[in-house]
């Protein structure tokens, strides 16, 4: 493949380039990785930057929906829109390739917008480095907004979270005055906390919900990004496209704070960092998975087991056996 052509075409827009150079990036091969790994640290210098959006919600709460009705608003504004996903369980029933080809289909026949399925990688690992190569190639094809979507469950959210400037967490209305079991840490990354399905029977009980996070998100503690009234909550309905263009000034107004306070930067190379010490760790626990390592880790266990050796010298020597440090 010419990696230079490619970079070329990509730096030119056209979306079938892109489509390649993603394939390429999620390709697990020796040889595709290192061409990989060219394309992307060619393309790191183009100087185009989109704003990157993370969203998550558990299933059914209107995430793709959500997707298509906000997507479809800032294509028709002229915004080139680029959607990746990140699903960690990509044996999840269903699969949300074939729901969201289905549920997005207005966006996805859209010339502005360009939709990616997350591909079906087993490990998070894997899933989050193809998503932030995915994320700068759109970039650097000019896309104005990058949409990173993922279903809640745990891990994935930090995984977004990590690689966006915006992170948005959607809920559903709550029956009663119960606060859906969001976890804190959850609660924490989040900028914008959208209450979805507004619209209807289900209308009051958004309202509810939606003041009932209110009121626990300023209870948590100040964050300096944030300007005055940041995180915020807000109640939106995807299906009747009521509220959309409210959440997107609400996301103009908090990157444009954060672009002048200087923390917008300042996030990027901390999350630069954080894939740093996240590749390190993959790697050395790869190097770890080794056949020839884990016969020098059992052999070492049975010494240690034994007694005739420490643990911590125990964990010295191997590492000096791997070739990790000197022994
Ligand atoms: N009343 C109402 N229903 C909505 C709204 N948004 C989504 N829905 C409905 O909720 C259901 C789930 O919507 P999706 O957009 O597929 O939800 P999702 O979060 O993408 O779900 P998964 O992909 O399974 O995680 C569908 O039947 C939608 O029509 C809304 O604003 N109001
Ligand atoms: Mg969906």
């Amino acid at each position: 493949m010419d990696i230079a052509d490619l970079r070329d075409r990509i730096l030119n827009q056209e979306r079938r380039a892109l489509a390649r150079a993603i394939t390429l990036v999620e390709s697990a091969r020796e040889d595709h990785r290192a061409q990989a790994a060219d394309l992307i640290d060619s393309l790191r210098g183009s100087g185009r930057q989109a704003l990157r959006i993370g969203l998550s919600g558990t299933p059914g709460v209107g995430k793709s929906t959500f997707i298509e009705s906000f997507g479809m608003m800032l294509t028709a504004q002229g915004l080139r829109v680029a959607v990746l996903a990140v699903d960690p369980s990509s044996a999840r029933s269903g699969g949300s390739i074939l729901g969201d080809k289905t549920r997005m289909e207005r966006l996805s026949r859209d010339k502005n917008a360009f939709i990616r399925p997350s591909p079906s990688q087993t490990h998070l690992g894997g899933v989050a480095r193809r998503t932030r190569e995915a994320v700068a190639l759109c970039e650097a094809a000019g896309f104005d907004v990058v949409l990173i979507e993922t279903v809640g469950v745990g891990q994935s959210e930090t995984v977004v979270a990590e690689m966006s400037d915006l992170f948005l967490l959607l809920l559903a209305p709550a029956g009663g005055d119960e606060l859906q079991g969001v976890k804190r840490g959850i609660m924490e990354m989040a900028d914008l906390i959208l209450v979805n399905k507004a619209d209807g029977d289900l209308k009051s009980a958004a309202m509810r919900t939606c003041a009932d996070y209110s009121g626990a998100l300023r209870l948590l503690r100040k964050r300096p990004q944030d300007p005055e009234g940041f995180p915020k909550a807000m109640t939106v309905s995807a299906l009747q496209e009521d509220g959309l263009s409210k959440t997107w000034e609400e996301m103009r107004t908090l990157s444009e704070w954060r672009k002048e306070a200087g923390h917008w930067a300042t996030r990027r190379a901390d999350q630069a960092q954080y894939w740093f010490h996240e590749e390190l760790r993959q790697a050395l626990l790869a190097k770890l998975q080794t056949k020839d390592a884990q016969a020098v880790v059992a052999d070492l266990g049975r010494k240690v087991a034994a007694g005739s050796v420490a643990p911590s010298a125990a964990a010295d020597q191997a590492l000096a056996e791997l070739g990790i440090t000197q022994s």
